[in-house]
């Protein structure tokens, strides 16, 4: 069994997929902390969990004018600049379920917690290809940046995608060579022991278990880049589908969703208020700036209170623009609406550059599932 190996999991994960281990944590967890421990941490495997001796571990880059190099993990510690940011990490597929009510995709079912916040400490990307060779001259043929994982299927094919050059190489980029998740050595279903973060940009280009970088003039040719996570017209089925139609997901849109109360909660009639919370976040650094919050299916509204630290802590300081990488929890507290036997409570978000959500699924619904950020919606009873 090549699954023999895998890691021990915290029991409360609710499990998409036993082998390879897919599972995510129960909504009301998720809000519980704004940086979300590595036990609770959604987890989203294509493969069983390599074991990686630390101590022989190599990471080779390639595709720079001075040819193939390696570093161990010791240099990349001690070679480089440690920098730290907080991101948020979404898969392409959070949220699927809602799309699924619609009309059956293929892929994991994932709920709405295939989503997670964390601090990521590692060497820039970019100081390591600068160090590496990477100057003017690769700049006119360099388009795109390669990673492969040491996790291989049955062929021997490893885990493999790639982003674009500019965010590889951008001082704003912030796309790191991670060792570190929470202050601690990142955990072996995470990517022990270096995964690359590409903030703002889609769960599937952060590659865990990193054993190759190549800077290359084309987009990674893996099934991955090209042939899943992208998206499609609701219009397009899988007799039609054409992979080459579509490019790779690479930023996210924006998405939120309400954590509590949970769907099919029953609410007590002689509470005089009622709490919701949830998440909101958008992809490319995108701050968001505004949670709307219904309770009656949308026809009014009341913006939600937005946080990026601990209830009642400090907020961490604002990022730059364009850098906002990770999420905001929020809450609203409302007085429940007189007589309502049933409330239908909906959540949208705006980001910095003023996208918002769709209203309904059908729109944005895609064979695979992906992309889904409809408005989110959960049901209470009321009752005496
Ligand atoms: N990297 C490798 N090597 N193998 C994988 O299966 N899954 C990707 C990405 N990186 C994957 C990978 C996908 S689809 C997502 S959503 C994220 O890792 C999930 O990261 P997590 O398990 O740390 O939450
Ligand atoms: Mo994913």
């Amino acid at each position: 069994d090549p699954f023999s190996s895998d890691p021990e999991r915290h029991p409360v994960l609710r499990v998409n997929c036993k082998k390879p281990f897919n599972a995510e944590p129960p909504p009301e967890i998720l809000t519980e902390s704004y940086i979300t421990p590595h036990v609770f941490f959604f987890k989203r495997n294509h493969l069983p969990v390599p074991q990686v001796d630390p101590a022989s571990y190599r990471l080779k880059v390639e595709g720079l004018p001075g040819g193939a190099l390696t570093l161990s993990l010791e240099d990349l510690k001690t070679r480089f600049p440690k920098h730290t940011i907080t991101a948020t990490m979404q898969c392409a597929g959070n949220r699927r379920s809602d799309m699924n009510k619609v009309k059956q995709v293929k892929g994991l079912n994932w709920g709405i917690s295939a989503i997670g916040n964390a601090k990521w400490s590692g060497a820039r990307l970019r100081d390591v290809l600068l160090a590496l060779g990477y100057g003017p001259e690769a700049a006119q043929w360099a388009r795109h940046v390669h990673f492969e994982g040491l996790d291989k299927d049955e062929t021997g094919t490893a885990y493999g995608t790639s982003i674009p050059i500019n965010k590889a190489v951008s001082e704003e980029g912030d796309v790191l060579l991670a060792y570190e998740m929470n202050g601690e050595d990142i955990p072996p279903d995470h990517g022990f022991p270096v995964r690359v973060v590409v903030p703002g940009v889609v769960g599937a280009r952060n590659v865990k278990w990193l054993g190759r970088i190549l800077v290359s003039a084309e987009e990674s040719g893996s099934h991955w880049q090209q042939h899943d996570y992208k998206g499609f017209s609701p219009g397009t089925d899988w007799n039609k589908v054409d992979p080459r139609s579509a490019p790779a997901i690479q930023e996210l849109p924006v998405q939120s969703a309400i954590t509590a109360p949970a769907d099919g909660a029953v609410i007590d009639r002689g509470d005089d208020t009622l709490t919701v919370k949830g998440y909101a976040w958008s992809g490319g650094g995108r701050e968001v700036v505004r949670v709307d919050v219904s309770l009656d299916g949308g026809r009014t509204w009341q913006v939600a209170r937005l946080r990026s630290g601990d209830d009642g802590q400090p907020d961490e300081p604002s990022p730059p623009p364009g850098r906002a990488w990770a999420w905001k929890l929020w809450e609203l507290t409302a007085p429940l609406p007189p007589e309502a036997e049933e409330l239908e409570i909906v959540c949208k978000a705006v980001d910095s550059s003023y996208n918002v959500q769709p209203d309904t699924v059908p729109p944005i619904w895609n064979l695979r599932g992906l992309l889904s950020n409809a408005w989110h919606r959960v049901k209470v009873r009321v009752a005496e």
